[in-house]
């Protein structure tokens, strides 16, 4: 675990699915999913702060995508595209600049790392983008495959601790055991500054 890393010229946040539909109430609700709101809200103010870029995916399905139960898919209906719960949550608060990237509108396959065909690797390697601070949702679900997908084309990653939940709580921490095998920094503390 480390403390107080902070951001500077070549680092990027990234915000991984802090949608409506994966917050308690939603369709797909994740324990205290929106608590990470507010340590999301500190980290972009900072970032911002520092003229550094922010990042943030959405989940964007279809109607009857196959990753639904009703398909044949594992999940509840969720984050269907223009419908309220797919918007980003309420609170969250996105700086005009901020780069959107939109995944999961495959037909023939699901997409939870937002790097998977969405050009988000080559734009960072454009931009030049060496290290990225990831938070959001789901820890062991698309947090997870974004951040594998990160350091497999080179980026150094630390994950917000505070500013993500997983789905199940084995699976969080599987998620975390596998994160810091691929030497991701798991950073504890909710800011980017100051005592953690
Ligand atoms: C996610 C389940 C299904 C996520 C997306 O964003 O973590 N989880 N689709
Ligand atoms: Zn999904």
């Amino acid at each position: 675990m480390i403390h107080g890393v902070h951001p500077a010229t070549g680092d990027a946040l990234l915000i991984v699915d802090a949608q409506i539909d994966f917050c308690p109430g939603g369709a797909l609700p994740i324990e205290s999913g929106d608590q990470v709101i507010p340590v999301i809200n500190h980290w972009i103010e900072d970032f911002i702060e520092q003229g550094l870029p922010v990042y943030a995916s959405r989940d964007w399905h279809p109607r009857d995508h196959l990753s639904f139960i009703p398909e044949g898919g594992r999940w509840p209906p969720h984050c269907i595209q223009d419908t309220p719960g797919a918007a980003f949550h309420p609170e969250l608060r996105l700086p005009a600049s901020a780069v959107i990237i939109t995944k999961g509108v495959r037909f023939d396959q699901d997409q939870n790392s937002a790097f998977d065909q969405t050009g988000l690797e080559a734009h960072l390697s454009r931009k030049k983008t060496g290290r990225l601070f990831v938070a959001g949702l789901a820890l062991d679900v698309c947090v997870l495959a974004t951040i594998m997908d990160a350091r497999n084309a080179g980026l150094e990653v630390v994950l917000i601790l505070e500013g993500t939940r997983p789905v199940t709580a084995d699976g969080g921490a599987e998620a975390l055991v596998r994160m810091q095998t691929a030497g991701v920094s798991v950073m504890d503390g909710n800011r980017p500054r100051g005592e953690n």
